[in-house]
């Protein structure tokens, strides 16, 4: 269906004119990447400077003053970032890592009829092969982690279907990697050794799932995903409208389309694909016994007994599945896919849901529906361009996250207050107030929505959905510009923060914590069910010390402006949080982060949870130990480093090399327990100017996020607003240790 492409053998080098991209930034921080075709369309629309930054090329920034204190480096600092902040006041970014992304958008897109340009193929392709590994060219499931079956099997099918030819080195090579991966020897006895021929049948179930829409994986290789448990009762304990939200999501338009048994018509490309995937003959295949056949490699989550039963007694009943009942659920599961469309704009809440939904639409509707144009148009926002190609993001942007974080940042510091930062922090004001959601989602209940209204979300008001701590994030940015800064006009009423208040209030779960999206619904032994081979704590919402500190800090911060609204509920909620924090505190001091790399950013929060209610250092022994804790694991060199693999193990393991971003974190955790000893911070400080360069921006280190304990996830925005954040506040912490000692 896509032409082959003409692919030369390095990537290192651009496919296409990089003066001809553009970020077209639109309603609310909707970021799309265009081409331009002709040279008035580029002098009508010059390349910027955010354009340029993430294209890779020289942004044009001045060298500035060297920095002699930690204040003037995060001025300096905040004057490099400015250049990425755009017009409407947000500040755009690459939102990649996740390496199951880019298969999704091009499976999805390829069988349901829905082109790209030329360039994006080219680049796409680009991307693919700056990524593969170097030594075994394979993938893996984000981009720092080793070859797996799942990401080399998806990324293999995707860089094929996008055009490149199978004898490419490129292909060659991953093709070698994936059938030895998936090679897996089992010596059951002394004299008997069972092998599984490898290459893509020992694919995760997601994998699975996406090359059976492809039709190069059979659908009896895959465990069932019944429609009909969407008609079950809502008080059944694991309805699944009790599990996480992102789980239900995607199960959601899987159920349909694996009721339906959809699968893309064959062509010349996918016979061959058939061939390519696997060592052995494709039609030989038993796949009845490739149901639970997972890499070693890959296997994060092995199946419990239990759902291997169950998996068992649902592919009894597919056998007999009876046709009313399969046609009822399936219409009941196609409701709740076009609920989910109109509730998000046709965004959907993340990546997977997106490119399922869109297939279940086109099977329904056609290429030609209202649904086919809104979702190609949506596509966009999901795909971005950088220096090393095209990529597809984790979510349609980082927009909130990173503008409350560095909103508060220049508040907190100073820095906002300075006449050449005002223009700047006006805009973000402006921006926090037009991302605000204002009202409930459009399909409410029936959707099994939580609520909305006063709530900011993690990337645009369009999307649409509540986060606990972008809430409260945003919240706190907005009380930080509105009530801190004497030239800020009032933009977000007081009944506008109200209602966000009182969104966070419904939040809370009975042991005090707060999880990501709405409260836990759902037992803890549905954990036993997760089918997802590659992810871990998938099934529920869970408590997290993160997501609990912004929802605490932000209600305490606006009790401090308004003391009056709701403060016996306040009050309950931070006692009830500070004692779900003391209790997931590990006994050796740490906490464990489940958004970002690792222990450093889960104790930047946690610690600073503590101080709200006085337990810092001197006062608290939880505290102390996190703060001994967090020194003990200072490097040498003044910084900390851990790698993500600290989050799949929920110990810390060391980084080869100190994190920029880590160590700002710690400092920042140090600095809110109100570690009384200025050495530690003051190296942590020397570290993180050491690393700014001349125009005040900071070079890319590792990755920086994480999520389903598995897969990390970039932000690279963060190496700009925590540098600024933590500088600025250790100039002044470390001026008043020192007035301190002095007295
Ligand atoms: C995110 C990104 C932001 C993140 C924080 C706000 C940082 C966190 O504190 C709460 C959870 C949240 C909102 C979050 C949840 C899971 C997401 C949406 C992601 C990590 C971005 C991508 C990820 C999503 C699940 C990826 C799609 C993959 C699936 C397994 C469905």
């Amino acid at each position: 269906m896509y032409s082959r492409l003409p692919i030369p053998n390095s990537a290192e080098k651009p496919f296409t004119e990089y003066s001809r991209w553009r970020l077209r930034v639109s309603d609310s921080g909707r970021h799309t990447w265009h081409y331009l075709q002709t040279q008035e369309e580029c002098d009508a629309w010059p390349q910027n400077s955010v354009d340029k930054f993430w294209l890779g090329l020289d942004v044009g920034a001045e060298p500035l003053p060297p920095a002699n204190t930690p204040l003037e480096a995060a001025r300096n600092g905040y004057t490099f970032y400015k250049h990425l902040q755009s017009h409407d006041g947000h500040f755009p970014g690459e939102y990649g890592g996740p390496m199951f992304l880019i298969p999704g958008l091009v499976i999805g897109s390829y069988v349901s009829g829905m082109d790209f340009t030329t360039q994006e193929r080219f680049e796409l392709i680009r991307y693919l092969m700056n990524r593969a590994h170097p030594e075994d060219g394979g993938w893996g499931i984000h981009i720092e982690g080793p070859s797996t079956v799942f990401g080399t099997g998806l990324n293999y099918a995707a860089i094929r279907l996008l055009g490149m030819e199978a004898d490419h080195p490129v292909c060659t090579k991953a093709r070698a990697t994936l059938h030895r991966l998936g090679k897996l020897c089992l010596s059951i006895s002394p004299s008997v050794l069972i092998c599984s021929s490898g290459g893509a049948t020992a694919i995760p179930s997601w994998g699975k799932f996406w090359l059976s829409l492809l039709n190069v994986y059979d659908w009896e290789g895959n465990n069932p995903v019944p429609p009909e448990l969407w008609l079950l009762p809502d008080a059944i304990p694991f309805h699944p409208h009790r599990w996480w939200i992102h789980t239900r999501t995607v199960y959601i338009p899987m159920s349909y389309l694996y009721g339906i048994r959809f699968a893309m018509p064959e062509n010349d490309l996918i016979l061959q694909l058939r061939e390519e995937l696997y060592p052995e003959n494709y039609y030989s295949i038993h796949w009845p016994s490739q149901r639970n056949n997972i890499a070693a490699v890959d296997l994060y989550s092995p199946h419990s007994t239990i759902l291997d039963i169950l998996n068992g007694v649902l592919g009894m009943y597919e056998s007999c599945a009876l046709p009313p009942l399969r046609r009822a659920a399936l219409a009941r599961a196609y409701d709740l896919i076009v609920r989910e469309d109109e509730n998000t704009g046709y965004q959907t809440l993340g990546p997977v849901s997106k490119m399922f939904n869109l297939v279940a639409r086109v099977h329904a509707e056609g290429v030609e529906s209202d649904a086919f144009r809104m979702h190609k148009e949506k596509r966009n926002d999901f795909m971005w361009m950088s220096g090393e190609g095209m990529m597809m993001c984790g979510t349609n942007g980082s927009q909130l996250w990173d503008i409350g974080f560095i909103t508060q940042a220049v508040v907190e510091t100073g820095l906002a207050e300075l006449p050449e930062n005002t223009e700047s922090v006006l805009k973000a004001l402006q921006w926090l107030e037009d991302a605000q959601i204002l009202d409930n989602p459009l399909h409410y209940a029936s959707s099994y929505r939580h609520g909305t209204k006063g709530a900011w979300g993690f990337s645009t008001k369009e999307q649409g959905y509540t986060v606990s701590d972008c809430t409260g994030e945003g919240l706190k940015a907005v009380l930080y510009l509105q009530k801190q800064l004497s030239f800020t006009p009032q933009l977000i009423s007081d009944r506008r923060i109200f209602d966000a208040v009182d969104l966070l209030l419904t939040l809370q779960n009975s042991n005090g914590g707060f999880a990501s999206y709405e409260p836990i619904r759902g037992p803890h032994w549905l954990e036993w069910l997760n089918p997802a081979e590659v992810f871990g704590n998938i099934m529920i919402e869970y408590n997290y010390p993160e997501c609990t500190t912004s929802v605490i800090t932000s209600l305490s911060i606006f009790h401090t402006h308004y003391p009056d609204y709701r403060a016996a509920d306040i009050s309950r909620t931070v006692k009830g949080a500070i004692k779900y924090l003391h209790e997931c505190q590990q006994p050796e001091g740490g906490w464990v982060g489940s958004w970002g790399i690792c222990f450093t950013y889960a104790m930047q929060f946690a610690l600073e949870s503590l101080s709200l209610v006085g337990e810092t250092y001197e006062t608290s022994d939880s505290s102390r130990r996190a703060c001994e804790f967090l020194v003990g694991k200072q490097r040498a060199d003044g910084g900390w480093g851990e790698s993500y693999k600290s989050c799949e193990v929920s110990q810390w393991v060391e980084h080869e090399e100190s994190q920029v971003v880590q160590t700002c974190w710690a400092v920042m955790a140090l600095m809110y327990a109100k570690y009384p000893h200025p050495e530690p911070i003051a190296r942590g400080v020397a570290l993180v100017m050491a690393r700014q360069q001349q125009d005040g921006s900071w070079k890319q280190e590792a990755i920086e996020g994480v999520f389903n304990k598995t897969c990390a996830i970039s932000y690279p925005n963060f190496k700009f607003s925590f540098p600024i954040w933590m500088l600025g506040k250790a100039d002044k912490y470390l001026r008043e240790l020192k007035d301190k000692k002095a007295n």
